[in-house]
């Protein structure tokens, strides 16, 4: 048995005028609660050291850039890295990148148990437009903010456990995870901010929007013979409701733990990190049964083309 026990931190609303130190204070209280549960690893959502700024629309480069992290960790979330540190609990989190060369990613990193970031993950996958949608509800300009992530998927082994990240919109693409689960993940952390509404449905509220995530991360789980955790950050920012629905699925596609709230709240699993190999070995021995003969559009075409 390899166990890990797992905390999923999801988080409660942060408004615009929210500081870093005053995230950085929840974050560090739900990772003291997850100390009292056991926990060997903490995942915090995406984006989560403010509010989703992509929401807003921004002409000033300086203005955008005030929700960059220039460094990482740096001076407002080095006392939540010393109390990982501190507790031996490695985290997960994500947060908007601004590298040194200028350039812009939607970021989640990983670290040990030491407060070492081992893994750093850049959103594939951004959803939304890069100019204000008069015919949307509300904006959702991620792509108007970040460039796509250059990093792919990769993986990690960390705490004897083969790790891998995405981020939000990445949850809903199989090839997110087929990607991982070629190099044998056992374990997929994801932070996501998804709107209770859909901004170009005002029909499409939260019990489809729920339902989606749902069962975007249990059948990647079930596929893949992996351990998924999807964290929220939830309710309402500034008036705009995002949604909850943090959980902890295990290979075989269950919900093993799940949100009740759409505040700071921690969900906690023990996941065997062994109850990967039935299905690796079986039905989805990807050696055995993979057919790539077939597969060749899915990387040489983006969009849909019709028959004849
Ligand atoms: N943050 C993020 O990726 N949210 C998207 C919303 C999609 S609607 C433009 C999501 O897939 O949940």
């Amino acid at each position: 048995m390899r166990e890990i026990v797992i905390g999923g931190a999801q988080m409660g609303p942060i408004q615009k005028a929210d500081t870093r130190e005053e995230v950085v204070d929840r974050m560090i209280a739900l990772l003291q609660q997850a100390k009292g549960a056991g926990c060997d690893l903490v995942v915090f959502p995406e984006l989560c050291l403010t509010t989703f700024f992509p929401r807003w629309y921004m002409e000033d480069q300086a203005e955008v850039d005030q929700w960059f992290e220039r460094e990482m960790p740096n001076a407002a979330t080095a006392p939540l890295f010393a109390a990982a540190r501190e507790a031996q609990i490695a985290i997960s989190f994500g947060y908007a990148e601004l590298t040194p060369e200028g350039r812009h990613f939607n970021t989640s990193i990983l670290t040990d148990r030491d407060g070492n970031i081992v893994g750093k993950y850049r959103k594939t996958h951004l959803p939304g437009h890069s100019e204000f949608d008069h015919d949307r509800a509300f904006q959702h300009l991620e792509k108007r903010y970040f460039e796509p992530g250059d990093t792919g998927f990769q993986v990690w082994r960390n705490m004897d456990a083969i790790m891998g990240m995405c981020i939000c919109n990445d949850r809903r693409w199989p090839e997110t995870y087929r990607v991982m689960g070629l190099q044998g993940v056992e374990l997929v952390m994801l932070g996501y901010n998804t709107p209770s509404v859909n901004s170009q449905d005002s029909v499409e509220g939260l019990e489809k929007r729920l339902y989606h995530s749902e069962l975007s991360m249990t059948s990647a789980a079930y596929q893949n013979a992996t351990w998924v955790v999807g964290v929220a950050k939830a309710g309402d920012e500034d008036g705009h409701p995002l949604m909850g629905g943090s959980m902890i699925v295990d290979p075989n596609g269950y919900v093993m733990a799940r949100a009740e709230t759409e505040g700071d709240e921690l969900i906690v699993h023990a996941c065997d990190m062994d109850a990967c190999s039935f299905g690796k070995s079986t039905i989805f021995d990807f050696a055995r049964h993979r057919r790539i003969e077939h597969y060749g559009l899915i990387c040489s075409q983006t969009g849909v083309v019709l028959p004849d």
